[in-house]
């Protein structure tokens, strides 16, 4: 690692500070270096509230050595006037000559701006600097400002034979079968608090009557996001009880939409993918974990459009039964959870 490389982890490890706490807002870190030592540190804690850059600046006691100094931001500074007034013009202001960026912000609003007006006011700009690591930090917020729609990730358990569940028992009452271990279970509830919306296709709702909640961890619920082309779902589920915002897509409204839930209705005779995602860009969804089932999973990977799949691949064997989804798992990474294993594979890198 050089000296940049350096300062600019540094910057990640205190965006990282951030997590959970910026949205819409990325997370932003900074540090300011006179004589290779650190003057100031930083970090956006909320949106609203000051930048990080602003937040270095503060913390440098002696302001005097800023006209001599280098500031590293992980995402470049800003240049518009939003809920605070832009970074660039702190910068500027204050006269540091040398600016280190990790990355290029991609919101329309900056998008390069930033480093074009440093660069007008004569500041010595260097850009690109651990520029894969800054985008992971903030891949939600990179992909929802590029790609106009959400970071997709798309979660499953299947059986070691392939099987998301077996075979269906008739006239015996059905009770789930759990693939994975307690430790995966209470994972995904993590996970589930760290994005913003969860989605499920109508059979899982029928079948599961799933809370789509965050019960076994502390933290956000995610807005909850279902299918129900035809109004199948009893208005007795879970995710019927006005607990948390949820959004409905189905094909024809006949529910009214009460406090927290919306019904919103979309084509089924085209592809509903594509819609569904431009909806919950218009909602501001910056990212959403699938969590089923086989049809509506499979459905995003055939029209590509996800980012990640993480799929635990039980002890259990079914012989028959729903089959996974199928997705390519060569450049998968593996891990286990005691005896669970854990894939996870990233799509577009
Ligand atoms: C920075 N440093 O620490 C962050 C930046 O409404 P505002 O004023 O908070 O602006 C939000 C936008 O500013 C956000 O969408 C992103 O483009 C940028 N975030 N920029 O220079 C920071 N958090
Ligand atoms: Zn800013």
């Amino acid at each position: 690692m050089n000296i940049h490389e350096k300062y600019i982890q540094r910057c990640i490890e205190l965006a990282q500070n951030g997590f959970g706490t910026t949205y819409p807002n990325p997370m932003v870190g900074s540090v300011i270096v006179y004589d290779n030592q650190i003057i100031g540190e930083g970090w956006h804690k909320k949106a609203g509230e000051p930048h990080a850059e602003v937040n270095a600046v503060r913390s440098v006691k002696d302001k005097s050595l800023l006209s001599k100094a280098t500031i590293y931001v992980s995402l470049e500074p800003c240049s518009h006037f939003g809920k605070t007034p832009p970074c660039c013009d702190l910068i500027i202001e204050h006269k540091i000559p040398h600016v280190v960026v990790g990355t290029v912000d991609p919101n329309e609003k900056v998008a390069g701006n930033g480093i074009k007006k440093l660069i007008a006011a004569g500041a010595n700009v260097t850009v690109g600097v651990l520029e894969k690591k800054c985008y992971e930090l903030n891949k939600r917020f990179f992909t929802f400002h590029q790609k106009q729609r959400p970071y997709i990730l798309l979660k499953w358990a299947e059986s070691q034979d392939g099987f998301l569940s077996p075979e269906k028992q008739k006239n015996t009452e059905r009770k789930p079968i759990w693939i994975t271990n307690s430790y995966s279970r209470q994972l995904v509830h993590k996970w589930r608090s760290e994005e913003q919306a969860i989605l499920a296709g109508t059979q899982t709702i029928i079948d599961d009557n799933p809370k789509l909640n965050t019960r076994d961890w502390s933290g956000n619920h995610p807005v909850r996001v279902i299918l129900d082309q035809n109004n199948r779902i009893s208005k007795d589920s879970f995710v019927f009880d006005d607990s948390v915002k949820t959004i409905v897509f189905t094909k024809s409204e006949t529910s009214l939409s009460t406090e927290n839930t919306t019904f919103t209705v979309i084509d089924f005779d085209h592809s509903i993918v594509p819609q569904i995602v431009a909806t919950l860009y218009q909602n501001q969804i910056q990212s959403v974990i699938i969590e089923g089932g086989a049809q509506t999973l499979q459905s995003f990977i055939d029209q590509n459009i996800w980012d990640e799949a993480r799929i635990f691949i039980g002890k259990t064997s079914f012989k028959n039964g729903t089959k996974a989804p199928l997705i390519p798992k060569e450049n998968g990474t593996k891990t286990n959870i005691l005896d669970d294993e854990l894939l996870n594979i990233r799509n577009h890198d």
